[in-house]
């Protein structure tokens, strides 16, 4: 953040031809040992992180006062893979406030953003570079890169007072998963939703 936090600034968003932001306050690591419990085979997660804790995406943020009227912004790159047929993802999350949308503009690559509501409607959107993502309030919101080859680098921007609430995503999972369907994503329902929910 800049020294005087209410002073206009600007950043690039590529440096020295690599996707990265030139000014950034936070850089996140989420590795497949953040993910316990996330991927719905949990067989072909244990052999991978038995072989390698691998990085499965990163965050750079700007950071802001986190209060109302300020936005949160920075970049999410999710890397290439696959967990069995599952493909690589970030967590997801509510926003602590649930009330609060969010913006992301893919610059890279491609896959979805897996979304749902407290009630149980689902949405799965596209995410392809140049375009732009609308998450509304309420929406929990989780990417996935479906790239075999290349990064999914999204550029996100939502109310700073927005937090995050992971409590429930980790608890039940997503009610649709992206996996790998020989070269074609497919979307299905989640075959561990249920079975956790029942617990
Ligand atoms: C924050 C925004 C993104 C995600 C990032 C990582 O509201 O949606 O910055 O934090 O894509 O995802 P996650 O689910 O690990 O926070
Ligand atoms: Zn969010």
């Amino acid at each position: 953040m800049p020294e005087n936090a209410n002073h206009p600034f600007s950043f690039d968003i590529v440096q020295d031809g690599r996707t990265i932001l030139s000014q950034y306050d936070n850089h996140i690591v989420r590795k497949l040992s953040d993910m316990q419990g996330q991927f719905f085979d949990q067989l072909a997660y244990d052999a991978i992180l038995a072989e390698e804790d691998k990085v499965i995406y990163e965050v750079y943020e700007v950071k802001r006062p986190e209060v109302s009227g300020e936005l949160l912004h920075g970049l999410s790159i999710v890397h290439p893979g696959t967990v069995g047929s599952e493909h690589f993802m970030t967590k997801g999350h509510f926003h602590e406030v649930l009330e609060t949308a969010e913006i992301y503009y893919c610059l890279h690559g491609e896959g979805y953003m897996v979304m749902e509501t407290p009630d149980g409607d689902c949405a799965v959107e596209p995410l392809k570079a140049q375009s732009v993502l609308y998450v509304p309030p309420c929406w929990a919101h989780r990417s996935v890169n479906t790239s075999p080859t290349d990064d999914l680098v999204t550029f996100f921007i939502y109310p700073a007072h927005a937090g995050h609430d992971y409590g429930s995503i980790e608890e039940h999972g997503f009610r649709k998963v992206v996996v790998a369907d020989k070269d074609t994503p497919i979307v299905m329902d989640n075959p561990v939703w249920q079975s956790k929910d029942a617990r």
